[in-house]
């Protein structure tokens, strides 16, 4: 029997990766996408899999209840007869959010309407039509943490405490506790997913691991206008692999005992500085980095002494997360979930997509 899934934030990294995912696997995928005023297809990372005959797209705005409401009882008509069979039900993945950190000090009334409002009336939208035949995997970050590691450089694990210190960990902490409850007091299949930093050719542009490798591929190519600005360089992140991440979403819903479900941490186990990344992407095109300078003044010369790298102080946030390493042993022993791809490969893979790109050949 065919398998049915709703994915939200199909646009984006994640959802693009797992939408594609599960349309490999035979899936039939409905995506809630946001209208806007370019057409889909000039999306990149739908471009592989917008016409694929399983994939259904349907406006949803999560900044709007009503189009919540409609979009699930949309997705409920096309799968009434499917629902009518005993034991089936719908696996959804709730990956659409406004998702960057920094952006959320700027906008964070608009952060939680989406990211913690949007999920309840997600959630109720889909026990009103789909009563408790639906499974629910929530995209939950490490950002919870906020810097509860940071002074005694501690492993996190499901047991840690959480300190959100932004308006985006906020949200996503509100989030966490709504899918908790919804599992404890209705006995719906809901599941957080805890991931830490993932990222891939597809990462938002903004995103500090993709500004890094599309500003080095624009050097590279002789296109760059400058030097690359940055923030925080001395921030360090548990960073994986995106198409490694997405795994660990699919096999949180597919449980056999659903007095199994919890919630799980998904890391690598490994913990690199910002500056280590710019370190590994330009040695990847035989650059070796000589840093000069402290805070502000921080910069990043190449081979010729030419500056490459600067900060800027434009790239602070009012509070940020200094020190993240999470520990994924819970999910690696309960579902066998590992990962395949090094730092390094993460690293090299996207200067190399990125320069292709500045080609004009990807
Ligand atoms: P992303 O690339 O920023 O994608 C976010 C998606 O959410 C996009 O499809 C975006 O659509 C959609 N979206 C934003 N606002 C919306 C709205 N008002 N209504 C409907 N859709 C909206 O994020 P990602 O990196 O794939 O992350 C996926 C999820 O995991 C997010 O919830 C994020 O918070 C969470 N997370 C990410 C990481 C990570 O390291 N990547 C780690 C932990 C948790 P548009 O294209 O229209 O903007
Ligand atoms: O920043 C520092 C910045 O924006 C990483 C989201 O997917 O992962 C992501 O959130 C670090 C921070 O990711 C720049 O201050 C320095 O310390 O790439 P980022 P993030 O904030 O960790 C979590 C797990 C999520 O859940 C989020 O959705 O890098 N940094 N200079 C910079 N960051 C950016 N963006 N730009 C800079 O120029």
């Amino acid at each position: 029997m065919q398998k049915l899934a709703i994915v939200t934030g199909i646009t984006g990294q994640d959802g693009s990766y797992l939408a594609q995912y599960l349309l490999l696997k035979g899936y039939k995928v409905y995506a809630g996408v946001r209208r806007i005023s370019m057409p889909l297809s000039s999306n990149s990372n739908l471009k592989n899999f917008i016409n694929h005959p399983n994939l259904t797209l349907i406006n949803m705005d999560f900044l709007d209840s009503g189009s919540i409401k409609s979009f699930v009882e949309t997705v409920g008509k096309y799968c009434n007869g499917y629902l009518k069979l005993m034991d089936n039900y719908i696996e959804v993945y709730n990956l659409a959010a406004q998702s960057h950190v920094g952006e959320s000090f700027k906008i964070p009334a608009i952060t939680h309407q989406v990211n913690a409002i949007g999920v309840i009336t997600l959630l109720e939208s889909l026990r009103h039509v789909f009563n408790n035949r639906f499974r629910f995997y929530q995209a939950s970050t490490s950002e919870l943490y906020g810097n509860a590691a940071t002074v005694d450089k501690k492993i996190l694990n499901e047991e840690s405490e959480f300190k959100p210190i932004s308006p985006y960990a906020i949200s996503k902490l509100s989030a966490f506790l709504t899918v908790k409850n919804f599992r404890e007091a209705h006995g719906i299949y809901a599941v957080n997913g805890i991931l830490f930093n993932h990222e891939s050719p597809r990462r938002g542009i903004e995103f500090v691991t993709r500004k890094i490798t599309n500003g080095l591929a624009q050097y590279a190519t002789g296109q760059n206008e400058g030097p690359i600005q940055l923030g925080n360089i001395k921030a360090k992140r548990d960073w994986g692999d995106a198409r490694d991440y997405i795994k660990a979403m699919y096999m949180m819903l597919q449980l056999s005992d659903q007095n199994k479900v919890k919630d799980y941490v998904v890391a690598t186990g490994e913990t690199y500085s910002v500056k280590d990344f710019c370190d590994l992407a330009f040695k990847k095109i035989g650059v070796t980095l000589k840093w000069f300078g402290e805070g502000i003044h921080e910069v990043a010369l190449n081979n010729d002494d030419e500056v490459v790298i600067e900060i800027s102080s434009k790239f602070y946030r009012p509070s940020d997360v200094e020190y993240l390493l999470g520990d994924s042993s819970l999910i690696q022993t309960d579902l066998n979930w590992k990962r395949k791809n090094s730092f390094k490969t993460l690293v090299f893979d996207m200067v190399e997509h990125d320069i292709e790109l500045c080609k004009g050949k990807s």
